[in-house]
């Protein structure tokens, strides 16, 4: 933060004032799905707009869902908090579920909600309309408060400043969540003239926690004298420049990285010491398995660990305290941020002798082999079922990665195959929440595209995600902030996942047996690509196995060369 510096800025109300504090504090955008407690905001809007003031600027966004996805989407590719105003207890009940998905994916978001006027009458803003009475709760933030670090109602003009300091610092202190704030239209629309404020404090940035120098010590010493070590990761790439820091630590060790349902690109999975994405196979082997920002490194019901390993956790909260129950067994706890803490493991680990090892050599070579050896199966799965047809998720995935370019960002929701697709550079994918609240790939992906004007961006989801991403809202914030983006929608005709729980749970039961999956069928499935035609987007239907390269040429045309957003509904088979 810098030094203070005092300006004043004339206003007529504290609306105003507000929308020149976000201004000062760097908000680019404002995430706004409005109702009758926004009239003091949508005027501050005109005038800001009236005066050529472009930031924040206003983001309609039809359904709160789609809205705090969107602003999840920004900050997953920026670092940057962004702000999301939805409507009273309604606005706010419409968009819990992707608060859900913020907070598990920790994302650093100002979230704030219109509340209906305090007062029946007397003051400006005061109550006048019938949903007034019933739109007031006892307690507006109780129905997401689990979700939240801290919420506060804005009582007064007095306080601006300080609330949304406030907000904005236990939002983005590690572990980042959400700040919310209320905000009464009788306090937005009460009379000002002035507002001072600290235009100076504008940036709010990821403080860089830094681990305790005696567990880095053991930690380095584990993994030095370590036979069989193991990495596995699943979002360290939060922060993009702890790929490198994981590069530079597996190089140094001859430590293979698996990375378990990754929702950042947190290794590059070309380099030959990526060994996948499943850690059961190395888990029984392995003396010292490190698990850098994991909130779930293993199954403990599917996978066996050897119970001599010697266990090292890393992250910001490598407890994953908000989680009620998370045993994992820990010998080490090391509370930093990944970058950090993986640089300086590494140096750490120089100091015994790693660099002089012969063992390192001999290893990074056997992982060489494993890594080649896995990409070949991989590479012969989906081979293997490329004339499939329905066409077969491998085979899908695999033209996806074939289509993609080196900056292009892929936002996956369940479906995409990892195996298929080469994900190297730090910031170009990204996976939904560990919350896995359903809906979030298309809006996240549209805030992808708002944070990276310049790159393709393609969602991945399958038929019941992106029925739960409110497509109408979705499609009609692309069109009109002209935000093309690539949609495929990996259209099985049901609830996969819903299926396959069952099947896993009783593979002999009624259901495996008679093939019925009662309530996991999206069948009638609809013509979805009608769905983005109405919004002046490019639709195919899919259903050859070899058609699905030149739609896809024919669907990134379209967002490419003539700005179009474009969805392919590729029908699949069930597995
Ligand atoms: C809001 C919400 N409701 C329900 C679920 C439970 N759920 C998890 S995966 C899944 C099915 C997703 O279907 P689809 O996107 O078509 O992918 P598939 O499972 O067919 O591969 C469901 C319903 C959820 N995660 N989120």
């Amino acid at each position: 933060m810098g030094e203070p510096r005092e300006m004043t800025v004339p206003v007529e109300n504290t609306a105003q004032a507000y929308l020149e504090l976000l201004r000062a504090r760097g908000f680019e955008y404002f995430f706004g799905n409005a109702g009758t407690d926004f009239g003091p905001l949508v005027d501050a809007f005109a005038k800001f707009e009236a005066e050529g003031k472009d930031r924040p600027r206003p983001i309609t966004v039809p359904h709160e869902f789609v809205a705090v996805s969107m602003a999840h989407g920004v900050t997953m590719c920026t670092g940057r908090p962004q702000v999301v105003m939805t409507h009273t207890i309604v606005g706010t009940a419409n968009c819990a579920g992707a608060l859900i998905n913020a907070a598990r994916a920790n994302i650093p978001l100002f979230m704030t909600a219109g509340r209906t006027p305090l007062v029946e009458s007397g003051l400006l803003g005061a109550r006048d309309l019938y949903i007034h009475w019933a739109q007031e709760a006892y307690d507006q933030a109780g129905m997401i408060r689990e979700f939240l670090k801290w919420d506060y109602e804005l009582r007064n003009f007095v306080q601006l400043e300080a609330v949304v300091d406030r907000a904005l610092s236990i939002a983005t202190a590690e572990p980042q969540g959400i700040a919310y704030l209320t905000l009464p239209r009788e306090v937005l629309a009460e009379p000002q003239t002035e507002f001072r404020l600290n235009a100076a404090r504008a940036d709010f940035r990821r403080e860089r926690l830094q681990p305790e120098p005696g567990l880095l010590e053991r930690a380095a010493a584990l993994l030095a004298a370590a036979e069989s070590p193991l990495l596995i990761t699943t979002s360290s790439g939060r922060g993009q420049d702890a790929v490198e820091a994981l590069v530079n630590l597996s190089e140094t060790l001859a430590i293979p990285v698996v990375e378990f349902n990754p929702t950042h690109v947190n290794f590059p999975s070309n380099h030959p010491h990526h060994l996948g994405f499943d850690p059961a196979p190395f888990l029984g082997r392995s003396d010292v398995i490190l698990v850098v920002e994991s909130d779930v490194p293993w199954f403990p019901s599917r996978m066996r660990v050897n119970p001599q390993a010697r266990i090292i956790h890393v992250g910001v909260d490598p407890l994953f305290a908000r989680y009620p129950i998370r045993t994992f067994s820990m010998e080490l706890a090391i509370r930093g941020d990944a970058a950090t803490t993986l640089t300086a493991l590494a140096s750490e680990v120089k100091r015994h002798g790693t660099t002089q090892d012969p063992r390192i050599g001999h290893r990074s070579a056997a992982l060489r082999a494993e890594h080649d050896a896995q990409r070949e199966a991989w590479r012969a799965a989906a081979l293997s079922a490329q004339g499939d047809s329905p066409i077969d998720f491998d085979w899908l995935s695999r033209c996806i990665g074939e289509a993609m370019e080196d900056d292009t960002i892929l936002v996956n929701e369940y479906d995409l195959r990892l195996t298929q697709v080469s994900r190297n550079r730090p910031g170009a994918f990204f996976s939904h929440s560990p919350a896995g609240c359903l809906g979030w790939g298309v809006g996240a992906a549209l805030g992808a595209r708002l944070a990276h004007p310049d790159r393709t961006v393609i969602a991945t989801v399958g038929d019941g995600a992106y029925i739960f991403s409110v497509p109408t809202a979705a499609h009609w914030v692309s069109a009109t902030y002209d935000l093309p983006i690539l949609v495929v929608i990996f259209n099985n005709g049901c609830w996969g996942a819903v299926r396959k729980t069952t099947e896993g749970l009783f593979p002999k039961g009624w259901a495996a047996k008679t093939g019925v999956f009662p309530l996991s069928d999206l069948r009638p499935s609809p013509a979805y690509e009608k769905i983005v035609e109405a919004h002046g987007g490019y639709g195919e239907r899919v259903e050859k196995p070899e058609d699905v390269r030149p739609a896809l040429r024919r669907a990134l045309k379209a967002v490419r060369e003539e700005g179009r957003q474009a969805v392919l509904n590729v029908i699949c088979k069930r597995d």
